[in-house]
């Protein structure tokens, strides 16, 4: 029997870096899962290639193309010219990917219309709780210009959604990792940290408008616990700084009352899902340390992407009812509060000082956090749900061709 050979697809990913490295924190994992695991020869074009150096210091920031990690990485510039060139290449492409409605060139749209068969048009969505985003998974818009085709694919939380990004061996990883008696004080002690078994481990990663200093004063506060609190360096500096009273450097180590707090490097992301896997609490934003957060099976604070009139607020509600926290947590109260939210005034009633409570959340929440990963991890990861999605298109378009 002649085996038959499956041609590799082809798949191109545009990332536009808006004023952080959460965008490309997310397009990075998912081309190096495509490229991994579904065998599938990625192109990533990256408007901002110093952002994308933070996460990747392989990054070179004077090549226009260069393959790492068996991603070829393209820096997207708005050179017209170039674009005139390199769009009948991208539009040969089985697949291209808009990432967070980032808008592609002008000039591939327009070789893609001239294409007798176009690629699979995707625009990857960003992550949200909202009841909304089921029945806008997968939808089909055409293109107002052209009539091309263009799918919208949520990643999500629950099984009506394109699920959340990790690898097939993430949860052995992990659970290796958490059944490992050394691992924890192997990784810490890379980073010069000694824990005892008494202490509460916390990773601190939040925007500059979170109450930092109010969080730090609990923790200094805590009844008998020691807090040993890790905190990536450039997050928060100018309030941690004023509530020490001095300067933060990066492998340092401050104490304040019952809080030691310890600034980290910025580490790779495996070894940041290895942090979040080593504390009893970690804080997390945006939307890549959130789901990582969530996989974990750790329990954690999420201060969402701040937007403007409170726009964000709907989202972390829509998230809270979703997670659904066991009674007597205070977890909403505290979340709202980190988010300084207007609703946070109202819960105050039941819960006078969140931060105080916070404390009681490895306990009160440990086994919640690890069935919620587990749900998600069963709902299936978000490469193999597109991957299957974009197979179903390409035979859709192929039967109309034949
Ligand atoms: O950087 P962020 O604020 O990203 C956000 C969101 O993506 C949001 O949706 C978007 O609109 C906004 O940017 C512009 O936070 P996020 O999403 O958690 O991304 C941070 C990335 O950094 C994530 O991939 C985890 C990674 N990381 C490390 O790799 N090492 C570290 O030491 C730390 C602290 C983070």
């Amino acid at each position: 029997m002649i085996a038959v050979q499956q041609k590799k697809l082809h798949l191109h990913l545009f990332c536009r870096v808006i004023d952080n490295y959460g965008d490309i924190g997310v397009c990075w994992r998912l081309c190096k899962l495509l490229q991994s695991e579904h065998e599938i020869n990625v192109d990533c074009w990256v408007d901002d290639l110093a952002s994308f150096k933070v996460l990747c210091p392989a990054v070179r920031l004077d090549l226009r193309r260069q393959k790492i990690e068996g991603v070829t990485i393209h820096h997207w510039t708005e050179n017209q010219e170039e674009w005139r060139q390199n769009a009948r290449q991208v539009a040969q492409a089985d697949v291209v990917i808009e990432a967070f409605a980032c808008n592609l060139p002008e000039a591939v749209i327009m070789a893609m219309a001239k294409s007798e068969r176009p690629p699979v048009w995707i625009n990857v969505e960003y992550l949200s709780a909202e009841p909304w985003v089921e029945s806008c998974h997968g939808m089909l818009s055409a293109h107002p210009k052209t009539g091309l085709k263009k799918h919208f694919f949520f990643p999500g939380m629950t099984s009506k959604t394109g699920g959340l990004i990790f690898s097939r061996n993430f949860r052995y990883e992990r659970d290796a990792f958490l059944a490992r008696p050394t691992a924890r004080s192997e990784f810490l002690n890379e980073f010069g940290i000694s824990i005892s078994t008494a202490s509460v481990l916390v990773s601190l990663f939040c925007y500059p408008e979170a109450p930092v200093a109010q969080l730090l004063e609990a923790f200094a506060q805590a009844g008998d616990k020691q807090i040993i609190c890790l905190l990536p360096v450039g997050v928060a500096t100018a309030d941690v700084e004023n509530f020490l009273g001095q300067q933060i450097e990066v492998g340092s180590v401050y104490q304040r009352g019952h809080l030691r707090l310890h600034v980290l490097p910025f580490v790779s992301q495996t070894a940041y899902d290895q942090l979040l896997w080593c504390c009893d609490l970690n804080f997390v934003r945006g939307e890549d340390s959130f789901v990582r957060a969530q996989l974990a099976g750790k329990p954690f604070v999420w201060q969402i992407y701040p937007q403007q009139e409170d726009a964000h607020g709907p989202k972390l509600e829509a998230f809270l009812n979703l997670y659904d926290a066991p009674d007597g947590s205070n977890l909403r109260a505290i979340w709202t509060a980190w988010n300084l939210l207007p609703e946070s005034l109202a819960l105050s009633a039941e819960c006078a000082n969140p931060f105080e409570k916070i404390l009681a959340l490895p306990e009160q929440m440990q086994t919640h956090a690890e069935k919620w990963a587990e749900s998600l991890l069963n709902q299936g990861d978000f490469a193999s749900l597109l991957m299957h999605f974009i197979q179903q298109e390409i035979e859709k378009n192929s039967a109309k061709i034949s």
